[in-house]
């Protein structure tokens, strides 16, 4: 049974890319009945049922070694997280989220801003410095100057990497700079918010010549970490790491211990103040998910008794 790799899903169609030809697959209904819904990025076995015009059927799913759900693409070794320097604003508790879930699922991240051309109050130099003293990996870009574009293309290599962030951000457009020849449809800022509808509409893997895959996603402007435990969220802050060392409680939660050392180099400027109060933000969105939790399952054991 051959095997390959998912590149898109579309209307119940799954298009399977393997030994240099593109597969038109259907998946068999099993899929439907075990809940698993099959992902671009996934690599699954295969039947094909004729070779002429390269149809088949999805039979199995292999199993992942990452999953991100916004957007839903399987099997990612490294994302590019857009925001824009300006139009749209960007989201910073969206990016930590996205940060934050990245390093769950062992996803390396590169921050991407993009738009520098419309940088004209130099907003982008903050971004930046914020996000490199966390330890990140961070790109300037500008489509229009060209700026930064051989760099992103430098972190591609063999690996594959999805390009995720806001609606308007220029993943697209700047796809489709890497691949040179437009095939990524990319669209305007106003006349999208008009139509109420974002361009890219769903996830698609494209193969790259130096053996990786690129992939381009839909915008979104919400995502939840629901996954996550309240006492673990800090682990996903590496720059927290090793001043959490010197917090007088260990298992500190940074929030309102005394003597604590992240407090401390927030105060003092050593830690981003807006990383460290949108840590605070989702620490208490997850707090407040984990007593729902507990309020249910107490709820059920007393139903039972
Ligand atoms: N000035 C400027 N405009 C850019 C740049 N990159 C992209 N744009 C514009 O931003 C708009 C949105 O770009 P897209 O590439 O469609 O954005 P997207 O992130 O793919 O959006 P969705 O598909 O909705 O998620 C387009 O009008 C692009 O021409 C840039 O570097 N500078
Ligand atoms: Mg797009
Ligand atoms: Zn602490």
């Amino acid at each position: 049974m051959p095997t390959g790799i998912i590149l898109k899903g579309i209307g119940g169609f799954y298009y399977i890319s393997a030994d240099e030809a593109i597969y038109e697959c259907k998946a068999r209904g099993i899929f439907r009945k075990n809940d698993v819904i099959p992902l671009p990025g996934d690599k699954v076995n295969f039947s094909i049922t004729d070779e002429g015009s390269q149809k088949g059927s999805l039979d199995q799913v292999l199993p992942r070694f990452s999953q991100l759900t916004r957007p839903a693409v399987a099997n990612i070794n490294q994302v590019i997280l857009v925001i824009a320097a300006r139009s749209p604003v960007p989201d910073f508790l969206l990016l930590d989220k996205l940060l934050v879930k990245a390093a769950k699922e062992n996803i390396k991240p590169v921050i991407c801003l993009n738009k520098l051309d419309l940088d004209i109050d130099d907003a982008g130099r903050k971004i930046s410095e914020a996000y490199k003293n966390a330890g990140y990996d961070f790109l300037r870009t500008s489509v229009k100057t060209g700026q930064g574009l051989d760099e992103l293309e430098d972190k591609l290599g063999s690996m594959v990497t999805v390009f995720a962030g806001q609606s308007g951000v220029g993943k697209s457009t700047l796809l489709n700079s890497i691949l040179k020849d437009l095939i990524m449809e990319t669209g305007d800022l106003s006349i999208r918010s008009d139509r109420g509808k974002h361009t890219t509409r769903h996830a698609e893997l494209i193969p790259l010549s130096c053996g990786g895959y690129i992939a381009d996603t839909p915008g979104f402007s919400s995502f939840e970490l629901e996954s996550i435990e309240q006492n673990e969220l800090q682990h996903y802050y590496s720059e927290f790491s090793n001043p959490a060392e010197s917090c007088r409680f260990s298992g500190c939660s940074h929030a309102n211990e005394p003597d604590c050392k992240i407090k401390e180099l927030v105060s003092n400027g050593m830690i981003d103040m807006g990383r460290y109060e949108r840590y605070i933000e989702l620490l208490g969105y997850l707090k407040k998910l984990n007593d729902m939790k507990y309020k249910k399952s107490n709820k059920e054991k007393e139903k039972r008794q």
